[in-house]
């Protein structure tokens, strides 16, 4: 039920945390955070943007050329016109085509991987309910890996036995206890913490201000000196490498280390395997050349000086090495956080309160400590006897599958084939912002048969679908979720704060009546028999269960619901002195690592095995294909950067817009040398073009930037200009970005090493129409 009261502003949350919304009832009139913060996220603040956006999807819409003929459809996705058509043709034309092409082509040849930042809650998940559906159909493939860490997520395992990246941090209140040095190696927690997988609990902020003003050393590495930065000021150093170059420069650090003999030699013997390998690669023993500092300072723009003073200050100092994830989304991506653990057990602190590395302080407020909690259970994405996936591919290889049905490829160290993909479905994510390459995408998407997109907003990906589902956003239903993929800090009430705006149905309530379409009793199938608020009981029921055993008491769910406030977790003294790998440093042998040695594995002869020249057994430093090593006179390097005023793309069409666009449309950070350099001024137009496509932004010259690369963060809309060359109206970084595989290890995102033209732009004024749906819409 939407609540009509006016005056009591409704708890709910997002991704960016627990929020309160002002409602007349019908219309979303205000909202801001609920938790008390120091820190405003401007985020919490567009929740009437999102429900009112004049580029909602309001009805079901087909495109033309499918209509004229499903079962072949013609015309060209993205060019063509849309129409209306009733929620029950839509559902009748989906189920048709997909029982066609499942019965033709078998389950594989039906993409349900669908991935993406949906919005948060246990219940209303928009991939795993269309797998749900899937599940009930006879399975689909879907995806594995993200692309967020696609590399290190996969070398990690091989190192240290655990992902690292979605594991719990030793705790801020040891770090600022023990702590001298603090490095944040390419990570921007002041952007990145505004968001969570769940609702986040907002404590990230408020730990790295306790960090500002410990009068600890602070070292920021990253080619933009980024929010972070600015937010420490004169309490942090910024030291910008040439993108894709941190290896050399850690190796340069690595060898400063041997050549003073400050490396730690018990911790190497006790806890490592296979470092000696790695010293012969370290020193030039095995290929002739020294990885040292003087060979390290060309490589990555650093002088030779300032990394011989860092190995110095590391070495002799409790450091801890905060590791962002923006260096591995790059071809060879594996080799960062790999060389970045190596360095940090060669230092040898690993396992030590405040020293080592952490590669989730800048996300989901890793750190902040584990409470003792309540923990919801959430939404399960097959149905019982149902059948999963069928198959998966690595996620940020869709294209490449899309162009080699049947294809054979390498990932992590299987031979594999890809599917004949001929039905996609997206739910929960915008791919077309998200994925590299976007001219080489829109080509392969029109290879499917079949591509439906459930979506909140006209998004560019809407706009390449055959159908259209218009869907809810998450204040227009019921949820629960906890805030804190970490801390669990909080439980709280998703509550409904108004009615489904025009004929958007929930993710939920659509895959339930197709299931009915599937089979006969398919719906019961599909909820178990129970609707949205009997499914959010269980779950409750099921965190209070888990409670117990922790010593936390839930309300009745009834009452819960009816006081629309959050519950907040009891702190756990024992989880506030957590430290990451203390019980192995204590004991390695009696408390091993799942790796194959039981220790941190510098040289692994797994990968080893795997014959991956992209990928070699231990850390190695390889030139990217796109670099400043390669780069032409007049090339720059590209970064895109996460956005500080949206979740990827996400509230790009929102008020927000104002503070960050320039002439209209997404900002380019560059540097004076490179302006200058161009004729180009602050708030020109700039286009930014190399030969896989062209995109037009604002420029925004700074300092604050190395020269020879510039900024633009992901996530604008694409908005391509088809009669004037196909340009990016709206800058949209991924026109530019090269999609290629991180290695045939991990198969990730390497969306950060693409070098790129620019110019001051001098064609036609050209408006951005990237929030304009459809005319017909
Ligand atoms: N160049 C470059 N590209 C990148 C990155 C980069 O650093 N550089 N980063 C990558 C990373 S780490 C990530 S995680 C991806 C992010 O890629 P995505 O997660 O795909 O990006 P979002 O913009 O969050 O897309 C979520 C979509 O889900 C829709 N949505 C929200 N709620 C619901 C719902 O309830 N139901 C349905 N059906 N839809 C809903 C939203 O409207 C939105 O369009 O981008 C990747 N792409
Ligand atoms: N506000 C907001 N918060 C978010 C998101 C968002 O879109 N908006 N997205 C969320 C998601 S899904 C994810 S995966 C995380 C992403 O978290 P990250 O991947 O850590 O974020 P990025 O901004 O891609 O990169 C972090 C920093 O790395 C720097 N960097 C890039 N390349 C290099 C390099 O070669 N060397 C060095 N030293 N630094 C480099 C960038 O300049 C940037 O400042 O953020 C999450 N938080
Ligand atoms: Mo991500």
């Amino acid at each position: 039920m939407a609540n009509s009261s006016s005056s009591k502003p409704v708890l709910t949350a997002a991704h960016w945390g627990p929020m309160l919304v002002e409602t007349d009832g019908e219309r979303v009139l205000s909202s801001r955070g609920a938790l008390e913060s120091r820190h405003l996220n401007s985020l919490q603040t567009a929740v009437p943007d999102q429900v009112h956006s004049k580029t909602r999807v309001r009805y079901p819409m087909a495109r033309k050329g499918f209509l004229a003929s499903p079962d072949k459809p013609q015309g060209v996705r993205g060019q063509d016109e849309y129409v209306r058509i009733s929620w029950d043709e839509a559902l009748r034309l989906i189920d048709t085509q997909h029982r066609r092409i499942r019965e033709s082509a078998g389950p594989s040849a039906i993409f349900a991987g669908s991935y993406g930042w949906r919005s948060n809650g246990v219940f209303h998940k928009a991939a795993t309910l269309l797998q749900r559906y899937m599940s009930l159909a006879g399975g689909y493939t879907g995806h594995s890996g993200d692309y967020s860490t696609g590399a290190a997520q996969v070398i990690m395992p091989y190192v240290l036995g655990g992902n690292e990246v979605y594991q719990q941090q030793t705790s801020w209140p040891l770090v600022l206890e023990h702590s001298d040095v603090v490095v944040l190696w390419s990570a921007n927690p002041l952007n990145t913490l505004k968001i969570a997988w769940n609702a986040s609990d907002e404590q990230g902020i408020g730990w790295f201000e306790k960090l500002k003003r410990s009068g600890k050393r602070l070292i920021c590495i990253d080619p933009m000196r980024s929010e972070t930065v600015d937010f420490f000021g004169d309490s942090m150093e910024w030291l910008a490498p040439h993108m894709g170059t941190d290896v050399a420069l850690m190796l340069g650090i690595a060898h400063t280390l041997v050549e003073n003999d400050w490396h730690d030699r018990a911790f190497l013997a006790a806890c490592t395997h296979g470092y000696a390998i790695f010293a012969d690669y370290l020193t030039g023993a095995s290929d002739g050349v020294a990885k040292d500092a003087a060979w390290a300072a060309p490589i990555c723009g650093i002088p030779e000086s300032t990394i011989r003073e860092l190995a110095q200050l590391f070495s002799q100092n409790r450091t801890l090495l905060m590791g962002g994830w923006g260096m591995q989304r790059q071809q060879y991506g594996e080799q960062k956080h790999w060389m970045l653990v190596t360095l940090a057990a060669m230092l040898g602190q690993i396992g030590t309160p405040g020293g080592g590395f952490g590669l989730s302080y800048h996300f989901a407020n890793g750190g902040n400590p584990t409470r003792r909690a309540a923990v919801l259970a959430s939404m399960q994405g097959s149905v019982k006897d149902g059948t999963d996936a069928v198959e998966k591919i690595p996620v940020a290889r869709i294209v490449e599958a899309l162009e080699n049905p049947g294809g054979e490829y390498q990932h992590n160290g299987q031979q594999k084939r890809f599917p004949d993909i001929r039905f996609v479905w997206w739910a929960g994510g915008a791919n077309f912002t998200h994925h590299q390459d976007t001219n080489r995408l829109i080509r392969a998407w029109q290879k499917p048969e079949l591509v439906v997109i459930s979506e909140c907003f006209w998004t560019a990906a809407a706009r390449h679908a055959d159908i259209v589902l218009p869907i809810t956003t998450s204040f227009e239903r019921n949820d629960l979720t906890m805030t804190g993929d970490y801390s669990n800090q909080h439980l709280v009430p998703m509550k409904q704060v108004v009615a489904p705006q025009g004929e958007a149905r929930n993710d939920f309530d659509v895959f339930a009546e197709l299931s009915e379409r599937w089979e006969a009793g398919g719906m019961a199938r599909f909820t178990e028999g129970k609707d949205e608020m009997a499914w959010l009981e269980t779950f409750y029921t099921i965190a209070g269960e888990r409670g117990a055993a922790q010593g936390v008491t839930l309300p009745p769910f009834a009452e819960f619901w009816e006081a629309n406030q959050l519950i907040e977790m009891p702190e756990s003294e024992k989880n506030a002195r957590f430290v990451r790998f203390a019980a192995f440093r204590e004991d390695p042998q009696g408390n091993p690592l799942s790796t194959p040695s039981g220790k941190i594995e510098i040289y692994s002869e797994r990968i080893a095995a795997f014959g991956y020249a992209d990928c070699p057994p231990h850390p190695s430093w390889i030139a990217p294909d796109e670099w400043h090593g390669s780069a032409e006179p007049g090339q720059l390097e590209l970064l895109s950067s996460h956005p500080a005023h949206r979740l990827h793309s996400q509230l790009n069409y929102a008020h927000l817009r104002e503070q960050y666009a320039v002439a209209g449309r997404e900002p380019l950070t560059l540097n004076p040398e490179d302006a200058r350099a161009r004729g180009i001024e602050n708030g020109d137009v700039v286009r930014v073009w190399n030969d896989r496509g062209q995109v037009l932004a604002g420029a925004v010259v700074t300092d604050g930037i190395r020269p020879g690369t510039v900024c633009l963060h992901q996530g604008a809309w694409p908005d391509l200009d088809r009669d004037n060359g196909g340009v990016c109206k709206n800058g949209a970084v991924n026109v530019l970005t090269r999609d290629v595989p991180t290695s045939r290890l991990s198969n990730g995102c390497a969306a950060n090493s693409s070098l790129v033209w620019m110019e001051k732009y001098r064609g036609p004024a050209l408006t951005v129409t990237a929030f304009d749906p459809p005319a017909s819409a």
